[in-house]
């Protein structure tokens, strides 16, 4: 009997003991990282995260790091680990440790029951390790209410990890619609947990002029703002008429500005800038006519023009200077090494009319207006290397020849970046096919209005950057890809997130994960377990990808 009721008291206190500290073991189908991880060896038991937890940093970026990862628990567990700079080593610790070997974005995640360790030689690195940590924990992690029955576990596991691309980017066009300060910062949280570290803003186009210049306070007072015709279709908006007030659009003061690029910064994620030109600008124009080679009047446009030919006039100095002092205030707003001019689309019908643009094609000893566009492009780019920047341009950059230090991105399909890389230029690939995700994800008959296309979630997910064309040498000069979220038809930020999740988690595992890794079957798997996440970010993602496979049919032709 004694025997007995001793052996009871021990399966109580064994029950106690487990209950204070479980050790639940994790099968491989429970774990859904997204992008996939280079390597990784699943072990038995787990690391249990608690208020007594500490995370242990060397230096102040990484604490700025480990701040971020501790404040995802305030809300969802309603403590926070404590954070210690330079502490020695303990029990239940996260240890942020620098292994200069570690390639520039790479990291170890080395987790045991009783300690984590992550290395990286870059702060960057830290900051991905952080990112596969947090999907290892509970989905509840992201709630901004408590969970009060959620064990704050992962699994004993050793990663290693590094990206195949070092852009992998996503592009937001912010002119046809806006989306103000609060939704980019939102955007830019969503992005960072796929480890995209490119956020690309269209800035202007001929919808909208959307950044605060100091010197030229009408860009935003006058191009800021167009006549609402929301309740019209894209391309049978009528103009603004005279007496008509112009109520829809805004802008993002230069403060706006540095709070985005602190708040990206911080997120390892660099802000690419895209000042248009010399086409699509009207919004430009309806400030500053000078600038054109008519003279105006124009009006800030509410939906769509084509051909593009209300364009700057590349026959008037006058044009550069403004365009320098609108630069110098870009480039002193955005650290990016890249600064991106545009150049897409331009039909020169007025510069071959204008006596001015037809005086530098005499003097400058160039053929026709196609080589004064290349002209144009080459002139600013001398400008923005003076400012030890990169020029970026679209692919029509090519046309007349590319200035000499240009990175292309090829939109146009992979030709323009194919030529370019053989050319020895750097190259981003965003070809529309399957880059582009204002274009359809599911069968049209079902989905929200878009411009037109087909990109469904496993053609962005088999997407390769490298064109097999390129030998090995030219390949090194794509240095990756991106997503491109044009917003003719997009209103309002819920549908941006529509468009933009879950494809956008394709694209980062076909950015970030090597083709050894990469397995169609099993990220379809990973994304319907990794929604739940985004359920508890309050993401509004695309859930048609899941009726069909992540396969949807081609659209029925209408
Ligand atoms: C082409 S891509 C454009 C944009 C449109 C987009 C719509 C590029 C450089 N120009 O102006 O918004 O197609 O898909």
């Amino acid at each position: 009997m004694k025997q007995r009721f001793t052996g009871l008291i021990i399966l109580l206190a064994g029950c106690f003991l487990w209950s204070c500290q479980p050790q639940e073991t994790f099968s491989a189908k429970e774990i859904a990282l997204i992008p996939q991880v280079q390597k990784m060896t699943l072990g038995a038991s787990s690391f249990h995260f608690s208020e007594g937890t500490t995370l242990v940093v060397q230096n102040t970026e990484q604490e700025g790091i480990a701040t971020l990862f501790a404040n995802l628990f305030e809300k969802s567990a309603g403590w926070k680990p404590k954070i210690v700079n330079g502490g020695s080593e303990g029990s239940s610790q996260l240890i942020f440790k620098t292994d200069g070997n570690l390639n520039e974005e790479g990291y170890t995640l080395d987790i045991k029951t009783d300690k984590i360790e992550i290395k990286a030689s870059k702060p960057a690195g830290f900051f991905y390790a952080i990112q596969t940590l947090r999907q290892l924990l509970p989905a509840e992690v992201e709630s901004s209410q408590k969970q009060d029955k959620t064990e704050w576990l992962v699994p004993v596991i050793s990663i290693s990890d590094s990206p195949a691309f070092k852009w992998r980017g996503y592009m937001l066009d912010v002119s046809r619609h806006f989306f103000p300060k609060e939704d980019v910062i939102q955007m830019i949280d969503f992005l960072a947990i796929h480890k995209i570290n490119t956020l690309h803003l269209h800035l202007l186009d001929d919808q909208g002029w959307r950044i605060e210049i100091k010197k030229y306070p009408k860009l935003t007072a006058i191009g800021g703002w167009r006549v609402d015709r929301e309740d019209k279709p894209w391309n049978s908006r009528p103009k603004q008429e005279a007496g008509e007030k112009a109520t829809n659009g805004g802008f993002y003061t230069q403060e706006d500005v540095k709070e985005m690029v602190a708040y990206a910064q911080k997120r390892y994620i660099n802000i690419v800038p895209e000042i248009e030109m010399p086409a699509h600008v009207t919004a430009a124009l309806a400030a500053y006519p000078q600038y054109s080679c008519t003279g105006g009047p124009f009006t800030v446009l509410p939906g769509g023009v084509w051909p593009v030919t209300d364009i700057y006039c590349a026959g008037n100095d006058s044009t550069f200077l403004f365009l320098q002092d609108v630069l110098s205030e870009v480039i002193d707003l955005f650290p990016s090494k890249y600064i991106h001019i545009g150049g897409d689309e331009a039909t020169k019908t007025e510069w071959d009319k204008c006596p001015k643009c037809q005086k530098r094609i005499k003097t400058e000893g160039l053929k026709n207006s196609g080589e004064l566009q290349s002209y144009f492009i080459k002139r600013i780019e001398k400008f923005i290397n003076s400012k030890d920047r990169v020029l970026l341009g679209w692919d029509e950059i090519l046309e007349g020849g590319l200035p000499p230090k240009a990175t292309v991105m090829s939109w146009r399909g992979t030709q323009g970046g194919i030529d370019a890389a053989k050319q020895g230029h750097d190259v981003v690939m965003t070809p529309g096919q399957p880059c582009y995700f204002d274009h359809y994800q599911g069968a049209k008959e079902e989905e929200p209005l878009a411009i037109g296309g087909f990109n469904p979630l496993n053609k962005v997910y088999e997407f390769d950057p490298i064109p097999k064309e390129l030998d090995a040498e030219a390949a090194k000069h794509i240095l990756g890809a991106q997503a491109n979220l044009w917003t003719e038809y997009v209103p309002t930020f819920k549908h941006a997130q529509y468009m933009t999740f879950p494809r956008i988690a394709a694209m980062a595992e076909a950015l970030w994960s090597s083709k050894e890794v990469k397995n169609w079957d099993d990220f379809y798997r990973r994304i319907q377990t990794f929604t739940k996440r985004y359920d508890q970010m309050g993401i509004n993602y695309a859930k048609s990808a899941f009726k069909t496979g992540g396969k949807a049919e081609e659209p029925a032709k209408k």
